[in-house]
């Protein structure tokens, strides 16, 4: 019997788990996603033709591949039906769990009607409803994908909750959909996903006793955890290894090699705390260089150096083999890198993960910058300055450093 390898973020988000997916989807029975919804993104190059995903998995651009989007995902039927337009002959190769949520246009607007009247306060979400339709799961209220097969009987059924959270959805100033027009939607989503809805936890579990190759892509990333990361400043799901399990109906004697995904600085985008933040002129050039804007919202990221504490609290959550270190390259040309190796916290110095990141200063070593890592395929060929950086990496996390990203070319990746 096989076991699904896993690939999950390690800082938060967009650590680069785009190329490293797209890379190893080539070489996979099957790829599954298992959490988060259209709030996750990534831009894909196929032989000059760019691909935007967000729901569907990475294996869409293997023609031998299948891809599941499991029970764990909140499912946008208007934003999958877009994305699944960018590809032929999805039928026998894109499976919907029944059992996923649906995240429905009303939980968009309730999204963005709560990030308005928190103010100062929002947690800078991507405003796509992801909270309002977990909400609506954990609180027994949700409707799931297998409901979509009977649209009369769901349109009925949504507007009984309707009925019953009247009062809090008008206090938000939110419009809900009338019967006709809810229904015509889901009239429609029915007949564009029937074909793929499917019980894909028997999938899963079919896959791995015929001895297939599954490969498991994570969502946003370790500090995003609704569980582990910096709340309330998260997403709504759990974006860990452990996540994975839950959100396919595997258990985690399923789970093979474990890869974090981890930036070779960092970035964060949305609110909350980030203590190794960098608002000066080198935070700049990261994000200049690193074209650090959101696939999905177009915001700016904000950037800083690697934090070691983070990171090595996000290796043990996971339980990672191995780290592939992305986007070395966007630091060539820096004269001194600095890496967080310890917090301090009311004048005392620790190594340890806070619950809380609000009033940590970072503690930072300072290394020698180095020429040019672009394009470098050959570890050896590294400047020793960029082979000490990623030693001292490994060294501070406990993490061995498997991958090397030296650009965002798919060759230019350094295999170790
Ligand atoms: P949400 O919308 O409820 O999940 O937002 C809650 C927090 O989670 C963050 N979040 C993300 N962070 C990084 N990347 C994400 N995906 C897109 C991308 C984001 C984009 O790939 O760039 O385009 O802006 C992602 N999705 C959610 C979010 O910023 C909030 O901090
Ligand atoms: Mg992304």
């Amino acid at each position: 019997m096989s076991k699904a390898d896993l690939i999950v973020g390690i800082q938060w988000g967009d650590e680069g788990k785009g190329k490293i997916v797209d890379r190893l989807a080539q070489e996979y029975d099957v790829v599954c996603r298992s959490q988060g919804g259209h709030n996750a993104g990534h831009t894909i190059w196929v032989d000059g033709v760019r691909y935007a995903l967000h729901l569907v998995p990475s294996g869409v651009l293997n023609p031998k591949a299948c891809n599941i989007i499991g029970n764990g995902v909140v499912l946008n039927p208007a934003s999958l039906i877009k994305e699944m337009q960018q590809f032929q002959n999805l039928e026998g190769r894109l499976f919907i769990s029944d059992k996923a949520h649906l995240n429905l246009s009303y939980h968009a607007h309730i999204d963005q009607a709560k990030e308005r009247l928190k103010g100062e306060k929002a947690i800078g979400t991507t405003g796509k409803g992801i909270g309002p339709a977990y909400a609506d799961k954990i609180s027994r209220t949700g409707h799931r994908v297998g409901e979509l097969l009977n649209p009369l009987a769901l349109c009925e059924s949504i507007l009984e909750t309707f009925e019953h959270q009247k009062a809090i959805i008008e206090a938000l100033g939110v419009t809900l959909p009338s019967k006709e027009v809810l229904l015509e939607e889901l009239v429609e989503y029915k007949n564009a996903l029937a074909p793929f809805i499917a019980n894909t936890t028997q999938m899963v579990w079919d896959t791995l006793d015929a001895n297939k190759t599954m490969l498991l892509e994570g969502a946003q990333g370790t500090l995003l955890d609704i569980d582990h990361g910096t709340y309330p400043f998260v997403t709504s799901s759990n974006t860990v290894s452990a996540g994975a399990c839950t959100g396919l109906g595997l258990n985690p004697k399923d789970i093979g090699t474990v890869t974090g995904i981890v930036k070779a600085y960092t970035t964060r985008v949305g609110h909350g705390p980030f203590p190794s933040e960098d608002t000066t002129e080198a935070g700049k050039t990261m994000a200049d260089v690193g074209k650090e804007v959101g696939t999905t919202t177009g915001r700016r990221r904000r950037c800083g150096w690697f934090d070691a504490v983070g990171v090595r609290y996000a290796s043990r959550l996971n339980g990672c083999d191995q780290f592939a270190l992305m986007k070395l390259d966007v630091l060539d040309g820096f004269e001194t890198i600095k890496i967080c190796t310890a917090y301090e916290i009311n004048g005392k110095i620790t190594q340890t993960m806070p619950t809380s990141l609000e009033n940590v200063t970072p503690v930072y070593e300072e290394m020698p910058g180095w020429d040019k890592v672009a394009g470098v395929r050959v570890f050896e060929a590294l400047p020793e300055n960029a082979k000490r950086y990623i030693r001292r990496i490994e060294e501070l996390t406990g993490t061995k450093v498997g991958i090397i990203s030296t650009s965002p070319d798919r060759n230019d990746t350094i295999l170790l």
